[in-house]
């Protein structure tokens, strides 16, 4: 099936009882059971939910995987797959990643004694320089929030399937219309779905898909067993949101590439980032393994008071935290999104205070433009 009919379809049938079209919330905690141990199936709604099943395959034929697992949170998604390791492993991370990532391993799970090293995983000889006798995962991040930095998925999936390492692939900001690692060969894929999957910025969420079996069985377990669950609302409205996937990624990425060219005609701005720009650094790689270049694009003002003046004078993007949604958003990750990455990393990745993320919506392209043009002028 092509993208959408599997974005329409995939896991939803009509209810059995009703016939209703549209999945219902089961919004249950608990099932009855006749007696003692019989029952249809379902006990208690933590291990089971029929709407977060029917969500959890429709990511997982986005994704061309056999499961999905879905989380309370991108970074709840995250945590459990950072219980595939123990304590005396060790984990390869890309050293640009969405900075609530950094914090959760650096921060929270290095405690638990799980290593840590941070890469530049845009060349693969830095990630096999860094891999040790007890390394387990690779984890990267592409293209990397928020210096839109690419790794080839294929070359470390490849190398890690002769290492015998699992590879992981956050795949929020391109989502599965544009970018499937599975297909390129990786093990995980981990998603915000808080961001495009959802698309509508009402919805906390998390989603890993694999096709591994002993991966899928371990984390079923844990998410049942750590209990990081969504709300079977929440997964209704994902479910509702991806049907839309396609045409919303289409319309992000035709304005995200009218802004990008814009801002790179503009003299204001010292460096405009965005994979589909011939001279971003990765264009090349970019062709190869997405098929569209996404809705992120980076600004470096060159100063942080233009910056900042920026960020407040745009009207119809909105100043926030995340990304992803139907309507436009600008953030300055220094000291928001990456506040908890030491500056000096920060800094050592093109970070600094004068850069800019645009979350670009897909509202009418004329109307963000002249928003941008009286925002610099
Ligand atoms: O916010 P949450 O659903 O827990 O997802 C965490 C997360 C994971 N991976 C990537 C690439 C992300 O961008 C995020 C969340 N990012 C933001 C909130 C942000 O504004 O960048």
């Amino acid at each position: 099936m092509g993208f959408s009919t599997d974005a329409i379809h995939a896991g939803q049938k009509p209810d059995l009882e009703t016939g209703a079209v549209m999945t219902p919330i089961y919004m249950t905690s608990t099932y009855v059971q006749e007696e003692i141990g019989v029952h249809k199936g379902y006990e208690y709604g933590r291990t089971h939910n029929l709407t977060r099943a029917a969500l959890e395959q429709n990511i997982a034929a986005l994704e061309k995987g056999k499961y999905g697992i879905a989380f309370a949170s991108g970074l709840a998604a995250i945590q459990a797959l950072m219980n595939l390791v123990k304590a005396g492993d060790h984990v390869v991370v890309s050293n640009n990643v969405y900075g609530g990532t950094y914090r959760l391993m650096e921060l929270i799970i290095k405690d638990y004694g799980i290593d840590f090293s941070w890469v530049d995983a845009m060349d693969l000889d830095n990630i096999k320089n860094a891999v040790k006798d007890n390394t387990k995962i690779v984890y990267i991040e592409t293209p990397t929030n928020p210096m839109l930095n690419l790794t080839d998925i294929n070359a470390v999936s490849s190398y890690c399937k002769e290492k015998g390492l699992i590879s992981i692939v956050d795949n929020t900001f391109m989502s599965p219309y544009f970018q499937r690692p599975l297909e390129l060969g990786a093990d995980v894929v981990i998603h915000s779905s808080t961001k495009y999957l959802n698309g509508h910025s009402d919805v906390i969420g998390g989603m890993v898909v694999t096709s591994d079996d002993k991966i899928y069985e371990r984390l079923k377990y844990i998410q049942n067993a750590a209990g990081a669950v969504p709300s079977p609302f929440d997964c209704w409205l994902t479910l509702r949101a991806t049907k839309t996937l396609a045409v919303r990624m289409k319309q992000h990425n035709e304005n995200a590439m009218e802004i990008a060219k814009y801002l790179e005609s503009a003299s204001f701005v010292e460096k405009v980032i965005y994979p589909g720009l011939e001279n971003h650094p990765q264009h090349e790689l970019a062709k190869t393994q997405m098929t569209g270049f996404g809705g992120m694009v980076s600004v470096d003002f060159g100063n942080e008071e233009k910056a900042r003046n920026f960020a407040k004078r745009v009207k119809v993007f909105t100043l926030a935290e995340s990304l992803g949604g139907v309507e436009s958003l600008v953030c300055h990750p220094a000291s928001m999104t990456h506040a908890s990455v030491p500056k000096a990393d920060r800094e050592a990745m093109g970070l600094t205070d004068s850069l800019i993320r645009l979350s670009v919506g897909i509202e009418d392209i004329e109307d963000l433009i002249e928003d941008i043009k009286q925002a610099i002028s």
